[in-house]
Order: C-alpha cells, then structure tokens, then sequence
C-alpha cells in the first residue's frame, strides 16, 4: 500500500497484475465478463471502467457493504452511488449477482434498449439499488455528500440505533476534473462527513487518451486539503482495498481512497488504453480477454460456484437488517411512527390548516412585503409544522430569507441544526439537495439568486429529471432587485427554467401567494420546485378570504372585468400589481379588462382546457413580465402584446429601471389600446 499521491503514469501495456483472492477474483470476473457481454450486445457502452473496478467493487459489495436485495428500500442501507454513471454496467453486473428480483439476465441483455431497466447510464427508479441517477459526471458526487448529510441528521434525531449507515460512491477521473468536485468535497470535509468514502478509479485513461493531457493534480494532497482521509492503493489487490476501506470505516474524516486500476483489465490490448473506455471491445478481443482471465464461460453465463459466492454476499444484510428492524420497533410508538411517516414521504397533518392560517394573518395585517420576506415568514411557520424540512443558503441567508427564527446551524460534530450553511456553492448545494432528499427522511429547501440558478442548473435538472421534491428559494427575481445591476438581474432565466421538463416554476404575486406556492411545493413530493421572489415589497392584491388555494391551478382571474372583458392582462410576481394598475387606467377610458394572475406556469397547462379557456378569455391578451418574451407566444395567442425586457438590465434602482425599460401600467394601458 501506498499512501503517496500517484502523477497520472504513463499508459503502458500492463501484465496482468496480482489479484490475491482467487475467490475474489472470479467474482471480480463474472462483472468483467457481464460488462463486456453487454456491451457487445449492445454494440455500444462502456467496458472499460467496470472491467477496472471489478475488483474493487468485489471487495466493498462482498465484504462491507450493507444491504438486503430482499428489502432494497431499508432504510438504514449503506448508500453506494455509481458517480461515474458511465460505468453503468458494473452497478447492473453487482445488483444481478447479488440477487436484485428486478435485476434479471435477460435485463442484463437487454442492456441500453428502449425500455429496458439497465439504461445506458444508471437512472433511479429503474431497477431497485440505483440510489440516485448517475452521468453528467460529478453529479453522483454531489448527490452522497447530501446523503452523508442527511445520515448524520437523521441519526441526530432518531438515535444511532436507528440510523447508522455509510455513503459509498466509486467515481472516475472525470468526476474529479469537474468543477462540482470542489464543492462537493469541501463541503463534505468542513463538515467531517467521516461516513462517506470515496473510491476512485485512479486509471489515469479518460476519452481523449490519458488524463495527463489535461490533469496533473495531485488528489490526494487536493482531498487532504479539503480535510478528508486520503491514500494510494493497488486496485486490483484484494487485500490492499479491503484494508484501505477498513481504514476509511475507522477514520473521522471523510476518505478518498484512490484505487490505481488498469482500464478494461484483462483485455489483451485494449487495457491500458483509452479505446477500452466507451466502445464494445470486439469478438477478437474478448475472446482474449476470457482467456487472459481464465473466464471459459459463454456470454452471460454465470457459473453456479460464482453465483452462489455472489448470492452469499448479497444474503450477509438480511440478518442485520432483521435485528434493525426489532430495533425499530423497539422505539417508543410515536417515534416509530415519525419515523415511517417521512420514509413513505408522507406530510403531516397540519399543514393546510398552518398555511391558511398564514394567508388570513397576511391579508388582515395587509402586507406590503417582498415575497422573500413572506417567504420568511412562511418558513417560521412550515418549519415548526414540517420538522423534516432542511434548510439552507449558498452564503446569501440575510437575502434569501431562508433561515427559520427557531432553526439551528448545523455543524461539524453537531447534527441537531437543521439549517445548512452551504457556502458560496449553489452547484455543490444543489446536488446536496438531491441527496438529502433522495435519501428519504428529510426534504432539502435551499437558497441563491435567481440569476445563479445557473450555476445550479445540471443538478436541477436531474431533480426534475428523476422527480426529486427539493424546493428551491431563489430571490431577486428581476431588474427589481435594482442597484446590484445586469450581472445580478435574470432576464431569461424564468423562460429556461419554464423549459426543463418535471419543474414547477412559482412566481408568487403577494404575501398570500406567496404562502400557496410554499404550500404547493411542499405538496408536490415527485417533482422539484422553484420559488421566484422579489426582493422589492409588493401591494397585498389577494383581499379575498379564499380558503381555496387559488394558486394551485397555476393561474386564474384576479380580478374579473365589470362587465364582457376587452382585453385580459396576463402577468406574475411583481408584474401582477403593474397589470392592476393598467386595468385602473383603462377603466378611467372606459375600456373593460380582467387580470390574470399566473403563480405557476405548469400547473396551469395540466388544468382542463375549459378551465383555461375561461381563464385565457377570448379577448386581445397582453402580458407583462419583467423577463424576456420567449414562452409567453403560448399564452397571448395570434394577437396578443408582451411588455417585458428584451436585454440585459441596468445599475439604478429598481424603481428607475421599471420605468427606464418600460415596464409600466402605462406601458401596459398602451399595448393593451393599440390591440382594440
Ligand atoms: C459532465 C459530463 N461531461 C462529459 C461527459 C462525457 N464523458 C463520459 S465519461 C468521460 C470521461 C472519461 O474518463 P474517466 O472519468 O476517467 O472514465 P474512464 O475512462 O476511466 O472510464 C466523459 C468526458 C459526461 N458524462 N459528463
């Protein structure tokens, strides 16, 4: 064992190196034979990694993970995520051997089909043991520090005894090179996450040859910068990773253990090199490799003696997990139950009664507020309701709003907050979000700019993607925000986030509103959420004591006109009190309009057409929004007007831009004349 960093090495054809446990070693080559078998099938994937890290998953799935394929949900589970997604057939490979039901050989055959379990990349919800969905790389990362996280808070609620498990993760050289890495990692070892352990893929190869073209790093003293455990290890040697976990479980910091591998090992020409990573190996070349591996076994058959080494290893949680259940159900009844209620995601009662009592305390106060201070205000009150709620900011707290009165920090060696100071790490935030709430037991809210939704938008993405219920709380929502300027204002960041399928986008109106979306976010625990919020006070325009949540159809008549409308203004957020003051105007012309207030986009398109139809109204339509146009066409119709922005902001104060760009009730009044 080695415990000095490696430079990348030189890629030369390796012999094949000592592998200690013949047992190991045939375990190891039932992955290898099922990653190239399927692959070849497939004509197309990636060999390579799997065959590589054979030998190390070998070892962590059959001697130290613990888990029961009979029970894949169990929620005391150590959490293994596949961050090198690519590498996805090594995941397919353990969850068949180790007896997964819904992992067959014929699914292993069906490898990459259409509508097969075993998609190219990992994909949650596909086949149970795949934690969370795996590809862009990095992401995989960021997803088990958020599990690490809610590990270590969930044990500080419900006791060791109850929840006491690891987060391991294999990740490759790209998932290292990405950006997230850093934040991810730093994050992880501020907080002395000594329960996750990294195991990476040290094969110096990534697709455009060796990784010395463009990564000279030195990991390991990186990771120990960052305050994680790292050392050196010969991947293919049994004993060497099997100590070097050993270590890791003993450690107080989180460790990477970078694991040198040879690529495709095994493969009689291709190891060692960068052909091996993402294209089927060829008949020629895995008939080389069966015999260099002593694998005299046609494709995809598993011999018994192998299988059942296999099915041992997948047998070894089932006893753990009984004694954990009976230390379950040793737990007084009502933390049992608290216990199970956030597993099956279930919210308690109580909420809907809290968030009316909330618009009510709005309305008869009639609060002139941003919605991020309603927001706030919500907050105090859902935390207290909602106790599986974890908050947190990427370092912009005091303007997010996002800290509850009664929540605390949490802290290296002190889980019992449950408020994350993530740092100025929206990405690393986001992914952590993911992992928090994949892990089950807690739902993940956290904070930034809106216009740094950017830096976040790959780890959104896989929330909306696999139906991760994270709410996001993203504040200066427009050139309102003012003097910050066009580098802080988003102008089309509502319309790309419109775009991406599974995301609900809520730009709130007023307090009230403000208190239905956070209501309807909370609800929606398949899909994520996005609160759009100003940071300049709004009018209250909600006065009606609705105990309907109005906001909950995505859009309806704020106001209706006095008598048959002439023109139906449409708008969101702060735009809604500017359409108000237009309908004003006209009505002074004598001209008939109604405002529709539109919290949340999506939510509006799954309502019946009629709805709609009688929402839209048949009348010229104008829509104010203090973004880019681009999506609006949907909603004006053939003759509508868009008042909004069409560039990039300014530096003044949010009063002055309005007017400076035009986004007015005059402006409004105007368009909506010139259509009659
Ligand atoms: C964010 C992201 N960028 C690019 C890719 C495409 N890609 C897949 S694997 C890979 C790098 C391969 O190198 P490495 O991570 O070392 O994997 P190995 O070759 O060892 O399997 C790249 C660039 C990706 N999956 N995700």
């Amino acid at each position: 064992m080695s415990t000095t960093a490696h430079a990348p090495a030189d890629v030369t054809l390796p012999s094949l190196p000592q592998t200690r446990d013949p047992k190991l070693r045939h375990m190891a080559n039932a992955l290898r034979a099922l990653a190239m078998d399927a692959v070849e099938q497939a004509k197309s994937g990636h060999p390579g990694m799997p065959m590589g890290m054979a030998d190390v998953a070998t070892v962590l799935v059959a001697q130290f993970l613990r888990f029961d394929p009979t029970a894949p949900d169990w929620p005391d589970r150590d959490r293994l995520v596949l961050s090198a997604g690519h590498g996805s057939m090594l995941l397919y490979g353990l969850l068949h051997l180790t007896g997964y039901p819904d992992m067959t050989i014929d699914d292993l055959r069906r490898f990459r089909q259409l509508g097969s379990r075993t998609a190219g990349h990992p994909e949650r919800g596909h086949a149970s043991g795949i934690e969370t969905t795996t590809g862009p790389l990095g992401q995989g990362l960021g997803n088990s520090v958020g599990m690490a996280i809610a590990e270590r808070l969930l044990a500080a609620e419900f006791g060791e005894s109850v929840v006491d498990h690891r987060t391991y993760v294999i990740a490759s050289d790209g998932d290292l090179m990405e950006g997230i890495s850093h934040e991810a990692a730093s994050l992880a070892g501020h907080l002395r996450l000594s329960k996750l352990i990294v195991l990476y893929d040290d094969n110096a190869i990534s697709i455009d040859g060796p990784t010395k073209l463009a990564f000279s790093d030195d990991p390991l003293s990186r990771f120990r910068g960052y305050g994680w455990a790292a050392e050196g290890i010969d991947g293919h040697d049994h004993q060497a990773v099997a100590d070097a976990i050993g270590r890791a479980q003993q450690s107080d910091r989180p460790s990477l253990i970078a694991c040198r591998t040879t690529i495709a090992f095994g493969a009689p020409t291709k190891a060692g090199t960068a052909a091996a990573h993402g294209a089927p190996l060829g008949a020629a070349e895995i008939a080389g490799a069966r015999e260099r591996l002593g694998w005299n076994y046609p494709p995809f058959l598993i011999p018994e003696d192998v299988r059942a080494e296999w099915r041992a290893a997948g047998r070894r949680g089932a006893p753990v997990r009984v004694a954990w259940d009976a230390r379950l159900q040793a737990q007084p009844p009502d933390r049992r139950a608290e216990f199970l209620r956030r597993q099956h995601n279930e919210l308690p009662h109580g909420l809907d009664a809290a968030v009316a009592k909330l618009c009510d305390d709005f309305r008869q106060g009639n609060a002139k507020i941003a919605t991020r201070q309603a927001s706030g205000a919500v907050l105090d009150t859902l935390t207290k309701v909602v106790p599986e709620l974890v908050g947190g900011s990427a370092d912009l707290t005091p303007s997010n709003n996002t800290k509850a009165k009664d929540q605390k920090d949490v802290r290296r060696g002190d889980f019992s907050g449950h408020y994350l100071r993530y740092g100025v790490r929206e990405h690393g935030m986001a992914a952590a979000m993911n992992g928090i709430t994949l892990h089950r037991g807690l739902i993940a809210y956290g904070g930034t700019f809106l216009t740094f939704s950017d830096y976040a938008r790959p780890a959104i993405r896989l929330a909306a993607f696999m139906g991760v219920g994270v709410i996001y709380v993203m504040t200066h929502d427009s050139i309102g925000l003012g003097e910050d300027g066009p580098t802080h204002q988003p102008i089309e960041h509502l319309a790309a986030l419109r775009a991406m399928p599974g995301l609900y986008v809520y730009r709130p109106a007023d307090a009230v509103e403000t208190a239905e979306c956070w209501a309807l976010a909370l609800q929606r625990r398949d899909a994520p959420s996005l609160l759009a919020l100003t940071r300049q006070a709004l009018p209250l325009l909600r006065h009606d004591a609705a105990s309907e949540n109005r906001s909950a159809r995505g859009a309806y008549v704020l106001v209706e006109g006095s008598h048959a409308r002439e023109v139906t203004l449409l708008a969101t957020g702060s735009e809604v009190s500017i359409a108000m003051a237009a309908r004003e105007m006209l009505a002074r012309d004598g001209l008939v309009a109604a405002v529709v207030s539109m919290p949340c986009w999506e939510l509006f398109e799954a309502q019946p057409e009629a709805y709609r139809t009688a929402v839209l109204g048949s009348a010229p339509r104008v829509a104010v929004e203090a973004a880019v146009q681009f999506g609006w066409e949907r909603w004006l119709g053939p003759r509508g007007a868009f008042i909004g922005m069409t560039g990039f902001g300014a530096s003044a104060p949010g009063e002055a831009l309005f007017p400076y760009f035009g986004i007015t009730p005059e402006k409004v009044a105007e368009a909506a004349r010139s259509l009659l």
